[in-house]
């Protein structure tokens, strides 16, 4: 009886060890997908008496990345485009507006304010995305 009842934990426990194993190799191969960390990046809208602006001129990530961009407008009124991305997103004053997307095409893209006269005034910055 004592041997039996170890036979069955010993078998219990392989099968733990080989759903365990197949688990985390699944894991792995998704992971290629859906676990590539995200790089994130923080950006404030705004204007001053010299130009309107973004906070970060320039983001720079690898082809394949999921970027995020959270971005705060904190005074006046605009957006975030991103043409060769598909984005154009509004920002209203004071919420925080999250911008999420795949790098896959590799190049500088320009991010801008498309509020008429903003991007002249300085409210754009480039996207590199190194392949
Ligand atoms: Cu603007």
């Amino acid at each position: 009886m004592n041997k039996f009842i170890i036979a069955l934990g010993i078998l219990a426990i392989a099968l733990i060890g080989i759903f365990w194993f197949n688990n985390s190799t699944g894991d792995a191969v998704k992971g290629d997908i859906s676990n590539t960390p995200v790089k994130e990046f923080v950006i404030e809208s705004f204007y001053d008496n010299t130009g309107i602006w973004f906070s970060l001129k320039e983001i720079s990530v690898n082809k394949g990345d999921n970027v995020r961009i959270k971005i705060t407008n904190i005074k006046g009124t605009h957006d975030f485009v991103i043409d060769e991305y598909g984005i154009k997103k509004m920002t209203p004053l004071n919420e925080e507006v999250i911008i999420e997307f795949t790098a896959d095409k590799t190049g500088e893209f320009i991010y801008y304010c498309s509020i008429p006269g903003h991007r002249q005034k300085g409210q754009w910055g480039t996207l590199k995305v190194i392949g």
